[in-house]
């Protein structure tokens, strides 16, 4: 049997999990190879992740218990950005991104963090006010965006002499905030271009933003674009206007494709491998299909795994209507 991976639970776009991303890429470690990732749906995360972190927000590593014994649940998890990055560059930092190891280094580590924490702190903080003003009605956006570009003058001069903002080589600091300013930027790119003051803050950018790291950890492998199904879920096919017209009437009674529950007696659904499979067979010619993503827990009839006649292979039935409180999504296919 393989070896059980670490799983990254990230989302694409989120600041966080990018650095956390670029961290993991830069220790060498590859999505599939060296870990399973899971993109995670925000408005609907699954329960492995809210199992393993209360708090729940992305990114989250949670590593397979050691081979030699039994490990604390809690020491296995990493429960945020920089948690990750830090195991990820413990295992391997062929660039000393942490300058660790480096005994005249006190004052560079010193200075990461320093960064960082004005990153994480009042820079999203601004950043936050300014890109989702509407999140933060009363508060005057650019005002924000007024205080977030003074901190971005202070990086700027210290990427003046080397190029870097700890001097000549990139360190973890580069890596941190990065996502965080190229959010800035796409808040509003023109007027970010067009900010004279910062040249050396955008030829940093420019650099990532056209070099092949953050290429790589955006795209392919990384970031696939369909959300990672939860096991503990399950999942139903469903034509866009019966769901519709179940919603009118406040609960859904098809069984699948042309049939009702009251004719089969239950409702198909399929387990997180199966989606595939059933939408190929059965609904790749029905139009506007969508994907009903059903949590067992709120179910109030019988759920029972049983064999296909034609395959033996086994698939929940829902043996009774199913409540529109238990569906947690319903999205295109
Ligand atoms: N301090 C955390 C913050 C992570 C964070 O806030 N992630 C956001 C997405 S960018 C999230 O998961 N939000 C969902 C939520 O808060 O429910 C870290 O460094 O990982």
């Amino acid at each position: 049997m393989a070896a059980a991976l670490p799983i990254l639970y990230s989302f694409r776009r989120c600041p966080y999990a990018i650095r956390a991303r670029l961290a993991l890429a830069a220790a060498g470690l590859k999505p599939g190879l060296d870990l399973e990732l899971r993109e995670v749906h925000l408005g609907r995360k699954p329960p492995e992740l809210l199992e393993a972190s209360a708090k729940a927000t992305v990114p989250v590593l949670v590593l397979p218990p050691e081979a030699g014994g039994p490990a604390e649940a809690a020491d296995l998890v990493r429960p945020d950005s920089l948690a990750v990055m830090e195991w990820a560059l413990a295992l391997h930092d062929p660039d000393n991104l942490r300058r660790s190891g480096e005994s005249d280094a006190a004052g560079e580590r010193a200075r990461i963090a320093a960064l960082i924490e004005q990153n994480d702190g009042v820079f999203k903080h601004h950043l936050d006010r300014f890109k989702y003003a509407h999140r933060h009605p009363g508060d005057d956006p650019e005002l924000h965006r007024g205080a977030a570009l003074e901190i971005l003058r202070g990086w700027s001069a210290a990427l003046e002499p080397g190029g870097w903002l700890l001097g000549e080589r990139p360190s973890l600091a580069d890596v941190a905030v990065l996502p965080f300013v190229r959010q800035f930027r796409l808040a509003d790119a023109e007027g970010f271009d067009r900010q004279n003051d910062l040249a050396p803050l955008q030829d940093w950018l420019q650099r990532f933003l056209q070099g092949p790291d953050l290429a790589a950890v955006m795209a392919g492998s990384w970031a696939p674009r369909r959300a990672w199904r939860s096991r503990r879920w399950i999942y139903h096919l469903a034509l866009a206007g019966e769901w519709r017209q179940a919603k009118a009437a406040g609960v859904y009674e098809r069984s699948t494709r042309g049939q009702s529950l009251q004719e089969v007696g239950f409702i198909h659904a399929s387990g997180a491998d199966q989606v595939e499979v059933t939408y190929g067979r059965f609904y790749a010619d029905a139009g506007e299909v969508l994907l009903l993503t059903i949590d067992p827990d709120r179910l109030t009839a019988p759920l029972r795994w049983e064999p296909a006649p034609d395959t033996g292979e086994c698939f929940p039935h829902i043996h009774g209507p199913l409540p529109l409180e238990a569906v947690l999504a319903a999205e295109p296919c």
